[in-house]
């Protein structure tokens, strides 16, 4: 039994404006961004900062079905297996699906009253190089956006169009605020936005560079994909038949850098925080929650267990994740004023245990070779600059070991040599590597040499590749248990 509490609109959704403009409409938009719109609608009983929600890949799909619910759906939020909040939203004004014809998502974006363009399209969407950073020119949808600017297929591309379009017309531009899991997410979009902008005139990109404001932020909440399955649930669980319902944890943060030129809502009083500096929220939430996530999904998954909940019901995969996060990357934090480490470690596993969700280690595996820079890598590149060793000796086993593991996922064979879809935009790369060097010795030495994802300081380092190989080899002859056993009790 499930005891629901149920929150309705306390506004009326035709009496309210667009102003803003969200591009990435997934299970995460809705349950997280999307819910503190609406409680800032709730508490103005209406406004002027509905959103209007594009898709512009895929996902026609989910489009379609909000229109036909005039975009009201439900967002089921799970203290644990018997407390669940089912919010109603409609803080989703319109959505919109921006495939081949763009033009109505152009309109929204050149409207007066769009005054922030908000994004989640995922790391990759920002087609900046993980390793270094800047724009990605091998990028075929970058060059597409580069020789046909107004026809623009990537993010970068769209919104570098749209402020070309209202400089032109004499507009004010819009904010871009970032919600995507990577530290600094304003300046990495302001580097893929100016980068671009500079192929259509030095003038217009210092335009850019000197009127759009990017600031940065940290989001979190746990919003896995919807399936069948959890669908079925909400109905059998909260008697919710809402095909647009999404599931998600109770929990929730949002901080964002106020630096809001043409204006936001008063967002501080809907429990966002509206900070100067985002960096230290960043960091700690990337190394310590994803860092953790992506370690229980690389080696969970080599040990055949399927969602985060069921790794952290094992004590190994605990005491894994807890020497992570106390001896590998708390000691690169600078953690923001008034937050306590150690009782966010704490939270951060109690959230994990949340069996009600049922996240897969697969969806947190996909993209890897996108999250792992900023989760892990920087971490073990901060500890060999901080150490100095001579001889090279890694002070990041956990880090090495998750390496290892997902150098093993991106084989796309596990160490039975069962075979796995490998959702990575690196997959072909990892895959001919495996073919060409059969001998772990070469193959971990030329995938640790990919400039593609590890910075130059991990592309030849001796300790780190020694502890990967020895980790790989591990994991290959005794499978993954033994090796976090092995490691985790030494
Ligand atoms: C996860 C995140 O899929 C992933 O890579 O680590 O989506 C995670 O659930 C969120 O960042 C939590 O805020």
């Amino acid at each position: 039994m499930v005891m629901i509490t149920t929150i309705k609109t306390l506004y009326n959704p035709e009496k309210v404006n667009i102003g803003i403009v969200h591009i990435g409409l997934g299970a995460f938009h809705r349950g997280h961004q999307a819910v503190y719109v609406e409680k800032n609608m709730n508490r103005h009983k209406g406004g002027n900062w509905s959103i209007s929600a594009a898709n512009v890949r895929s996902n026609a799909e989910l489009v379609n079905q909000l229109t036909a619910q005039r975009c009201q759906y439900h967002v089921a939020e799970y203290s644990d297996s018997e407390n669940a909040t089912l919010r109603e939203v409609n803080a989703i004004g319109e959505a919109i699906f921006a495939g081949d014809d763009k033009s109505a998502l152009f309109a929204r974006l050149l409207s007066t009253d769009t005054k922030i363009v908000t994004l989640t399209v995922t790391e990759k969407g920002y087609c900046l190089t993980p390793a270094d950073k800047t724009l990605n020119k091998n990028d075929p949808n970058i060059q597409h956006d580069i020789s046909f600017p107004d026809q623009p297929k990537t993010a970068p591309g769209i919104l570098v169009e749209a402020l070309f379009r209202r400089r032109a017309l004499g507009l004010a531009p819009f904010t871009i605020l970032s919600c995507d899991n990577m530290p600094s997410n304003g300046a990495l979009i302001r580097q893929a936005v100016c980068e671009l902008a500079a192929y259509r005139g030095t003038e217009f990109e210092s335009w850019v560079s000197h009127h759009v404001a990017f600031p940065s932020s940290m989001v979190d909440r746990i919003v896995p994909a919807m399936t069948e399955h959890s669908l079925a649930r909400l109905q059998q669980e909260l008697h919710c038949t809402d095909p647009n319902a999404v599931m998600c944890e109770a929990f929730s943060q949002w901080v964002v850098e106020d630096n809001f030129p043409q204006g936001r809502p008063d967002w501080e009083h809907d429990g966002v925080q509206m900070v100067k500096d985002v960096h230290p929220f960043e960091t700690m939430k990337l190394r310590l929650l994803n860092g953790s996530h992506s370690l229980l999904a690389y080696l969970g998954l080599a040990a055949n267990i399927q969602t985060v909940a069921e790794a952290v019901a094992l004590p190994e995969f605990v005491t894994l994740i807890r020497r992570y996060m106390t001896s590998e990357a708390m000691p690169t934090l600078n953690m923001p004023q008034g937050v306590n480490v150690v009782e966010y470690i704490e939270t951060l596993i109690q959230r994990f245990s949340n069996d009600s969700l049922q996240h897969q280690l697969s969806q947190i595996a996909t993209d890897g070779s996108q999250k792992i820079p900023q989760r892990w890598l920087s971490i073990v590149e901060e500890n060999i600059v901080e150490e100095n060793t001579a001889e090279e000796k890694t002070v990041t086993p956990v880090v090495a070991l998750g390496v290892a593991a997902w150098i093993l996922y991106m084989r796309g064979k596990d160490a039975s040599n069962n075979e796995h879809p490998v959702n990575d935009p690196l997959a072909e790369e990892f895959n001919a590597l495996h073919s060409k060097y059969d001998k772990p010795e070469e193959f971990i030495r030329h995938s640790l040499a990919s400039k593609s994802v590890f910075p130059a300081a991990l592309n030849n380092n001796d300790g780190f590749y020694q502890a990967v190989l020895s980790a790989y080899q591990s994991l290959l002859s005794k499978g993954a248990m033994a090796t976090i056993n092995a490691m985790s009790f030494q």
